[in-house]
């Protein structure tokens, strides 16, 4: 049904909310009973791509451009013969001959992005985690607002994910500006989100592409928690050209 032309998705040159009324769905070059909702990309100046990849099962990724990071939100996967279900991921190295396959319909965040690398750091192996499993830290001493960081604290990863999970009423405790962009999947809950001079509401299901330097702030509303999983550049000098 047509909404005579509301969204709440929003582009701005600094920000862009993508709601699920939007989405448009593509199959990726390489893709097989898959097919891609492309939040952003360096077509709109992001120097990362993330998408979310639906497959049926038996449906599989096409290759990476760069390196690739998944997180699977439903549905179950396999690669290299080990299975990951929601709230598994896997950090693939550029020029890996990994496959990723669905073994039931499958829904999965997919980052990619060229990797940058230092002259004297070697670029990080496969690696495979699951969110459960990781240690939840509170940010800056605030118990309502944890924290889980998926990816090792080592130089050679040149981006962070992240997923942060705030109690009802939790809030970023400043406005943050900074260098790195974000890509942002709302996972559950939901909250208000401050992009810029505006302030948007914003759920379970949303995405939300924050430019560098673009101010953001979160507060979390309604009575169960907020839960976003967030990627970041990271490790590397901002001279370098990260495109
Ligand atoms: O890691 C971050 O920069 C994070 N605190 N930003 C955010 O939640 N908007
Ligand atoms: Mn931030």
């Amino acid at each position: 049904m047509h909404q005579l032309g509301h969204t709440r998705s929003v582009h701005r040159t600094h920000h862009f909310l993508h709601t699920p009324d939007t989405f448009v769905r593509a199959p990726l070059p390489g893709m097989q009973d898959a097919t891609a909702i492309i939040h952003i990309s360096r077509a709109r100046g992001a120097a990362f791509t993330q998408y979310t990849a639906e497959l049926e099962q038996g449906g599989r990724l096409g290759p990476a451009v760069g390196q690739r990071f998944v997180y699977v939100l439903e549905g179950e996967l396999e690669i290299y013969g080990d299975s990951f279900s929601a709230g598994d991921y896997a950090y693939i190295p550029p020029g890996s001959d990994a496959v990723v396959a669905a073994t039931c319909a499958a829904r999965v965040v997919v980052i990619e992005k060229p990797y940058c690398q230092l002259s004297d750091i070697q670029p990080p192996d496969f690696l495979a985690g699951q969110e459960s499993r990781v240690e939840a830290k509170p940010l800056m001493g605030d118990d309502g607002l944890q924290v889980r960081t998926l990816l090792p604290d080592s130089p050679a990863f040149d981006f962070a994910v992240n997923t942060m999970t705030y109690q009802p009423g939790a809030a970023l405790s400043m406005v943050e500006i900074h260098v790195m962009e974000h890509g942002l999947l709302m996972l559950s809950g939901g909250g208000i989100y401050r992009l810029g001079d505006d302030w948007y509401p914003v759920t379970a299901g949303d995405f939300i592409w924050m430019a560098p330097y673009c101010p953001q702030w979160f507060g979390a509303l309604g009575k169960t928690p907020a839960k976003y999983l967030i990627y970041k550049d990271w490790n590397r000098h901002p001279q370098v050209d990260r495109r």
